[in-house]
């Protein structure tokens, strides 16, 4: 048993538990993961847990115990709480199931103590009979000592579900279970699957075994201490309540009670014993909390693992389409059909190629001679263009659509946030067509702009004149789109030959250097025009996953909580056992 906390270490709990609520307040497992659900229920759990008793409570430890009394529906809580305070405060009913609004008893001293701002800020504290399940009833009662206070709670096992939740969310917040049972419905399964959570977070539970009848009380109270024995539970006092007649105010025989009632009494005149237990049943769920505290911060981590694998699976579609494309714009790809053709009226056909081997200088003479005077040739190379790399980037970004959907689509959380997206992703955007127009323009003018600068001082001779600056223009680009097709040699074919004649026409005006430098700025421009693009394509699965808000550094912050917690809770048991002690820290 570790020693008593000194109000510095537990100023310094306090600090944690604080810490740790405000670690998993945020967290939001935004993904559908296979457990998602359930690890979110854990994180609203814990968080209402702090919330409801562990923060208060370490706050005010001298604050009364907080009773509360739990179990199935019909199993006579409301009636053992009449009978244990001697008079009505909270209506028990023949109907299933009758409570649906706890209702707390205290001595008129304790009042102070049961504010909304100090114990479940959540129920509005009224001072009459109500069915409303988001009220807490308060009544004061001289009947009950000073420092012990009764909750009567909805049923644990109810059909309907509020009262289901708020039983659950009051046993949380109870220093003491008086768990009461009956001797019929002992051996259900929900009663029992509450008192396994009690034992695993060391609650302090009392057993009351209600309503038994004279001739079985022996075999059912052996049977049940049996029960309790063997799932953690047998240093949980049992009470058994004998069956008895009610009266009209429904209340029991007070000697039916009697026993429960001394118990009780001597509890709240015996603070020892109360912050004992007050003490167990803090450090229980202290320790709980920080120890399911590291569950949320591994879901916390997943989702993050996840959502990064979603991103990188919908980059690599992108990354692949955006090489796709300055690829197949700079291998001869797209010297092909209608921009070959238009590029080959431009510049002429047949004796032109076939006589690349020859000399430049005649070669630059046919050119310029091939092209003077073709201003409207030069532009229908120039739409040919523009249609053959906005075919080429809608063909890429339509696969790379497909590619990133088809692999979102292989999980659960990739296929819900597809579905979030309110369009198909699988798809290329549907303005794609226009965007992918404005940007070749956009290119096209960069070339104009640069064949334009580059040919500044060179406006005024005859071959810059000749050719024009749209002629020189789709020169250039017809020599990007060949940047890495090989353009000299024997073997270069069709695609090649025109290209070479572009680049020999090029460097008729311009000179090889220049000519080189200008190929890289405009292809680079290019790749920029395209890159951009299609990283708006991109950014449709980007912003989903950005959407999600996942916290990078929440995880951590949950661990480092609740490992600081975990510390604290060490470092008091070691206070309380000698140097050499080996007990636990349970
Ligand atoms: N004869 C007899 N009747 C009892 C006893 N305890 C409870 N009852 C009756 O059983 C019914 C249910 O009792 P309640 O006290 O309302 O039960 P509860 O556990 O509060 O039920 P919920 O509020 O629905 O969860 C009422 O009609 C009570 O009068 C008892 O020991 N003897
Ligand atoms: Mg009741």
């Amino acid at each position: 048993m570790s020693a008593p906390l000194t109000s510095g270490d537990s100023d310094k709990m306090l600090t944690a538990l604080i810490q740790l609520r405000g670690a998993l307040q945020p967290v939001e497992l935004p993904l559908d993961l296979a457990a998602a659900d359930e690890h979110r229920a854990t994180r609203q759990e814990l968080v209402d847990q702090l919330e409801d008793y562990i923060i208060p409570r370490q706050m005010t430890l001298e604050a009364p115990l907080l009773t509360v009394v739990g179990g199935s529906t019909g199993a006579g809580k409301s009636t053992l709480v009449n009978s244990l305070v001697g008079h009505r405060v909270t209506a028990p009913g023949v109907l299933r199931p009758t409570t649906r609004s706890p209702v707390l008893v205290h001595h008129p001293d304790d009042v102070g103590w049961f504010g909304q701002d100090r114990l479940l800020p959540d129920l509005q504290r009224v001072d009459h009979a109500t069915d409303d399940p988001d009220a807490l009833q308060l009544v004061a009662s001289d009947a009950l000592e000073p420092g012990l206070a009764i909750l009567d709670a909805p049923d644990v096992d109810s059909v309907e579900e509020r009262n289901r939740q708020l039983a659950a969310q009051l046993l949380a917040a109870a220093d003491l279970w008086l768990f009461v049972t009956s001797a019929a419905r002992y051996a259900d399964q929900v009663p029992w699957i509450f008192l396994k959570q009690a034992a695993e977070r060391s609650t302090s539970v009392a057993i009351v075994l209600d309503r038994t009848p004279d001739e079985a009380s022996q075999t059912v109270a052996t049977h049940l201490a049996r029960m309790l024995a063997s799932r953690g539970l047998k240093d949980s006092p049992l009470f058994v309540v004998a069956e008895g007649k009610v009266d009209d105010d429904g209340l029991l025989p007070p000697d039916h009670v009697a026993e429960i009632r001394a118990w009780l009494s001597s509890l709240a005149s015996d603070s020892e014993a109360r912050s004992l237990v007050v003490k167990n049943t803090l450090e229980g769920a202290s320790r709980t909390v920080g120890r399911r505290s590291y569950d949320v911060a591994d879901a916390v981590e997943e989702q993050q693992r996840t959502a990064e694998q979603l991103r990188t699976d919908a980059d690599a579609a992108y990354d692949r389409a955006t090489a796709a494309v300055a690829e197949a714009s700079a291998d001869g790809t797209l010297l092909r059909g209608e921009v070959l053709a238009r590029w080959q009226e431009f510049v002429g056909t047949g004796e032109l190629l076939r006589s690349l081997e020859a000399r430049v200088g005649w070669i630059r003479d046919r050119v310029v001679n091939a092209v003077k005077g073709k201003p409207q040739q030069a532009e229908r190379v120039s739409t040919a263009v523009e249609s053959g790399l906005e075919t080429l980037i809608l063909e890429h970004a339509e696969a790379a659509a497909e590619r990133a959907a088809a692999a979102w689509g292989q999980s659960d959380a990739g296929r819900s946030l597809l579905e979030r997206a309110g369009e198909d992703l699988g798809r290329a955007s549907r303005d794609l067509r226009r965007r992918a127009e404005s940007a070749v323009r956009d290119w096209q003018v960069d070339v104009l702009d640069m064949v334009r600068n580059e040919g500044a001082d060179k406006r005024n001779t005859a071959r810059f004149l000749a050719f024009g600056v749209n002629g020189l223009s789709v020169a250039l680009m017809i020599v990007v789109f060949a940047h890495t097709a090989g353009v000299t040699g024997a073997e270069a074919g069709i695609a090649g030959g025109s290209a070479m004649v572009g680049q020999k026409l090029l460097e008729a005006v311009f000179g090889d250097q220049a000519v080189r430098s200008l190929a890289e700025r405009a292809r680079q421009a290019l790749e920029e025009r395209v890159g951009a693009l299609l990283d708006v394509e991109r950014a449709r699965y980007g912003s989903l996953i950005d959407g999600l808000e996942i916290q990078p550094r929440a995880a951590d912050q949950v661990r480092e909580a609740a490992r600081r917690i975990d510390d604290l809770r060490f470092a008091a048991s070691q206070l309380g056992k000698g140097p050499e002690g080996t007990e636990g820290i349970q």
